[in-house]
């Protein structure tokens, strides 16, 4: 079987080229040192002049409420419109060193900064060789939100970039002949011949260098991975990232910090990675008309008696303790807080008579894209490496065969562990609804974690036979005692203000003008891979339209 990228037509010829004129292989050493220390400074200058928290009583033209895919998407097009735009964002700038001297925490070594108000961490695996691996840390608004539902806990990131500044970086576009069953509504000819391959430019996307990922030691468990897929007869497909790869070579030779190849990925990047704050925020912040409020949460938006709307925002402190309460006016609002946030404050504002008109679909028709995580025990003749990388470059596409795309992911602990370690992707019909509790005063998410069946018995169409012909088993040790399957978790909501339902057909929210979203939480419930392409993409697609059409 041959190795395929499944992102073919949407970027090909995109980066190669731009690639390798872009960075250091054309340049000299010194300058090369240069390049790379601007490059990954955590918030590109740009972003830091932007810092202007908006003042209480302020009117604007274009509020956006969440700073990830969406978010970041608006705000540059906006700007680049002409339209002058706040950006208000619950997480921090991260733009200030720890005591360490580094932005981020290691993911070995989780501190005050790697999760969003918890006393103790939730990491995703909670276990290895039978040690339980989370402990008690300073309650602070960290970087990875373990948030937790009835049934299932909904990994997301919190600060400037949102998701970009917490994720593999694995960029993925889902293959053509998949997308109409992903969002029915959407043409896909102006998809894949516009609007992905501008999501993919805008995010920098570039694919490894396969040479190089060949020889490299912290891609052996990628191979081992590649190997046993083989072996087995399914697809092993290479997918593009965003981490800059030539700064990774740098790593692997010793001469950079390290990032990656410290296993740094889910509590954030100190070096490498593109997050958002380098490519769509700094470049809003470059056009001049982008300010930015972070560490200040929206609460409410109800229309204003002299039209637009009036937004309140709280300001929070680094314990999420409200500082102050803000009232602002903006003539339009783009609903941009992820999937879980968006659909939250959309279903309370509807259901407490902020927004009593918005239309009854919001809420609905959200799924976790059927993750579900595994890990398998390889024989001593297989070592997957004590150094590994911990951006993913590729997966096991059994999706239409077994309705599961597997991502060979790292397992970045140092030593050597024989383990192979994905993150499945599945088809799953079942779908959620987030609804007021009155009672509580909360929003629920009505997710059952016996669904998650459907997800396992899908992974299962790609794992049961690689270790039946490896004579391999899964590992029981790193979800709880004897536990094979991590069914607890999603890293990627989806739906919940669906397009085409609560929204038309481009994310203006039905019953009231001016309103949009503009996030994940438009997609209903799976992308079939990895989702964040796919919502730049929809967002590129979206606000082109808004602003020819509303602005
Ligand atoms: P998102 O990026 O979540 O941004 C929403 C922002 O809104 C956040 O910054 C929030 O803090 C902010 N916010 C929320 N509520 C409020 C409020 N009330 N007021 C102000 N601000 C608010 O949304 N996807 C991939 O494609 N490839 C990967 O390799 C990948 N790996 C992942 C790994 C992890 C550990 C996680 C958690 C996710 C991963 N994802 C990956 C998923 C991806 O990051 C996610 O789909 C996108 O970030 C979602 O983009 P949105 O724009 O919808």
């Amino acid at each position: 079987m041959s190795d395929r990228s499944l992102s073919a037509s949407a970027h090909r010829g995109l980066t190669r080229r731009r690639f390798v004129t872009g960075t250091g292989s054309l340049l000299g050493g010194l300058a090369l040192a240069g390049h790379t220390a601007a490059a990954h400074a955590a918030t590109p200058a740009e972003v830091t002049a932007a810092l202007a928290p908006l003042p209480s009583g302020a009117r604007v033209p274009a509020l956006v409420i969440g700073s990830g895919y969406g978010g970041s998407v608006a705000a540059l097009r906006l700007a680049e419109a002409g339209v002058a735009v706040h950006l208000v964002e619950m997480g921090m700038a991260w733009d200030t060193p720890g005591p360490d001297g580094k932005i981020f925490a290691n993911t070995t070594t989780p501190d005050y900064r790697s999760f969003w108000l918890r006393t103790r961490t939730k990491q995703p695996l909670s276990q290895f060789l039978g040690y339980p691996l989370d402990k008690d840390v300073p309650r602070h608004t960290g970087i990875l939100d373990a948030e937790d539902f009835a049934g299932i806990t909904v990994y997301q990131g919190r600060g400037l970039g949102g998701g970009s500044l917490v994720n593999g970086g694995m960029a993925v576009t889902p293959r053509r002949e998949i997308f109409p069953s992903l969002l029915p509504t959407v043409d896909p000819g102006e998809m894949y011949a516009t609007y992905y391959p501008r999501a993919n430019a805008g995010l920098g996307v570039t694919e490894v260098d396969q040479a190089w990922w060949e020889s490299a030691d912290c891609y052996q468990y990628a191979r081992v991975g590649r190997k046993h897929a083989q072996r087995s007869g399914f697809p092993f497909v290479f997918v593009p990232n965003v981490y800059d790869w030539d700064y990774m070579k740098q790593e692997a030779a010793g001469a950079v910090p390290r990032s990656a190849l410290a296993g740094e990925v889910i509590y954030g990047n100190n070096h490498g990675k593109k997050s958002l704050q380098k490519t769509y925020l700094a470049r809003a912040a470059a056009t001049g008309r982008v300010s930015v409020s972070p560490l200040h949460r929206v609460t409410a938006v109800t229309p204003a008696p002299d039209g637009g709307y009036t937004v309140v925002v709280e300001r929070i402190d680094t314990t999420g303790s409200t500082v102050e309460t803000k009232t602002v006016t903006a003539d339009k609002v783009f609903f941009a807080a992820g999937s879980v946030g968006t659909s939250k404050l959309l279903t309370r504002l509807r259901a407490t008579g902020a927004l009593p008109a918005l239309s009854d679909r919001v809420g609905k028709n959200w799924g976790d894209n059927g993750n579900v995580m595994c890990g398998r025990a390889n024989h001593m003749w297989d070592p997957t490496g004590k150094l590994q990388s911990a951006m993913p470059t590729a997966g096991i596409d059994n999706w239409d065969a077994g309705g599961a795309f597997a991502e060979v992911a790292p397992l970045p602990t140092g030593i050597e562990t024989y383990a192979s370690f994905y993150l499945s992707i599945t088809r799953t019909p079942h779908r959620a609804e987030f609804r007021w509790n009155a009672a509580a005063g909360r929003v629920d998410l009505s997710w059952d974690r016996a669904w998650k069946q459907t997800s396992i018995d899908a992974a299962r169409t790609i794992f049961d036979p690689i270790n039946a012909k490896e004579g391999t088993i899964y590992r029981t040790d790193l979800f709880g005692a004897y536990k094979i399957w991590g069914d607890h978790l999603t890293y990627h909501p989806l739906g919940g203000a669906v397009l085409g339902e609560a929204t038309d057909n481009h994310g203006r929210l039905h019953g009231y003008e001016g309103l949009y979203v503009i996030d994940g939480a438009l997609i209903p419930g799976s992308t079939a891979v990895n989702p964040f392409v796919t919502i730049t993409a929809l967002a590129e697609r979206n606000i082109e339209r808004i602003i020819a059409a509303d602005l």
